[in-house]
């Protein structure tokens, strides 16, 4: 039973949101319409909202450390030309606050082996060379717990492959509450849902788009020119039938689904509206529309992302104010996690 005072006293929750990117080099419409779109529509006086560069998880496989420095600033740069408001979030680079290894430690002392030996990211990024993974690659989704609850994050806008990593963290916080008989971390609410949680290959409609697959032309990414956009959209694969008009017609058609679901969360509709829309049409007329609407919405993105990326300060200033303000609210709670635990503090 979890002691009551203890519960009034260290309650102090209000709906925040945490997400990250890894600056692990590319960008792509995954992770615009997956994560940083959502980012964007989360910024409200609803929420506190905290976006963070992850480089300490990019660095479970190996990086060239200047190109990680760039692809750090490139994906800051990201957020801020996709909308976000780097006075109203806290926009930072996560191994600016140390908070963040330091609560991975106690988390890798909560969370349990059969837990990590299930995570099927793991499994896929280690493939059959598991033994020769880095440790820290296994232990990569106790950092990303620790990246969300040292802000007592309530609400995470992730893909849906970052499900599992999520129901992690929520075991963690449930397991350290239980074990200290405490309610001190929240049990965070992923926010998964919206139109594009899973942005799919171009080239396989059954995998997902991801920058590390060898085949460029699997992607759209944010750097991509018109040119380029209109002709991957003109290779992507498809089936031979025309364009349904309503949802039961896209089962069993991976391909054409997710240029339907792309269409639609470009362009901000939903999929009933979309069909009603472009339903009867054949791929060969579908694919110009789509790839018109693409590059209207991402093309000022990348022009303002090139821009940013000319002015190395700016960028390195906001990270710096935000790091700031992202350990003003890390600090107390990595001290107060360290009393809970029982370790002693210096005077
Ligand atoms: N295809 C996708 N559909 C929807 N969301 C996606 N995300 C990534 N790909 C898709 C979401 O983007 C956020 C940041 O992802 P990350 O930096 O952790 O990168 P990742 O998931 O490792 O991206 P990739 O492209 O898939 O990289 P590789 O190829 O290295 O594995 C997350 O919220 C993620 O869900």
């Amino acid at each position: 039973m979890i002691d009551q005072d203890k519960k009034s006293s260290l309650k102090t929750f209000e709906k925040r949101v945490f997400s990250g990117v890894q600056p692990t080099g590319g960008l792509t419409l995954g992770n615009y319409l997956g994560a940083v779109k959502r980012f964007v529509e989360m910024q409200s006086k609803e929420y506190k909202t905290i976006y963070c560069v992850v480089d300490q998880h990019a660095i479970t496989a190996w990086q060239n450390p200047t190109e990680l420095k760039q692809n750090t600033r490139q994906i800051a740069a990201f957020f801020i030309a996709a909308g976000i408001d780097p006075n109203s979030s806290i926009l930072f680079n996560q191994s600016a606050v140390a908070e963040h290894a330091q609560l991975a430690w106690v988390f890798n002392c909560v969370a349990r082996m059969g837990w990590m030996q299930r995570m099927t990211q793991f499994k896929d990024k280690a493939g059959k060379n598991a033994q020769n993974a880095a440790l820290g690659l296994f232990a990569y989704p106790a950092l990303m717990a620790a990246d969300i609850l040292l802000y007592h994050a309530t609400h995470v806008p992730v893909g849906d492959d970052q499900k599992q990593h999520l129901e992690l963290t929520r075991d963690i916080a449930i397991k350290f509450n239980h074990d200290y008989d405490i309610d001190f971390f929240p049990v965070t609410e992923p926010v998964i849902g919206g139109t594009a949680s899973r942005v799919m290959s171009l080239r396989d409609g059954t995998k997902k788009m991801s920058k590390s697959d060898p085949s460029d032309l699997s992607r759209i990414n944010m750097s991509d020119d018109a040119d380029t956009i209109f002709l991957k959209f003109k290779k992507a694969r498809t089936d031979a039938e025309a364009l349904p008009s309503e949802i039961d017609g896209l089962k069993d058609r991976p391909e054409a689904e997710n240029l339907v679901t792309i269409y639609s969360a470009l362009s901000e509709q939903s999929m009933d509206k979309t069909l009603q829309e472009v339903g009867g049409k054949q791929f060969s007329e579908f694919k110009p529309i789509l790839a018109e609407c693409a590059v209207e919405i991402l093309s000022p993105i990348s022009r303002e992302m090139t821009r940013l990326m000319q002015n190395a300060d700016e960028i390195d200033s906001i990270l710096a104010s935000g790091a700031k303000r992202a350990r003003e609210i890390a600090s107390p709670i990595l001290e107060k996690t360290y009393d809970i635990v029982g370790m002693l503090k210096p005077k």
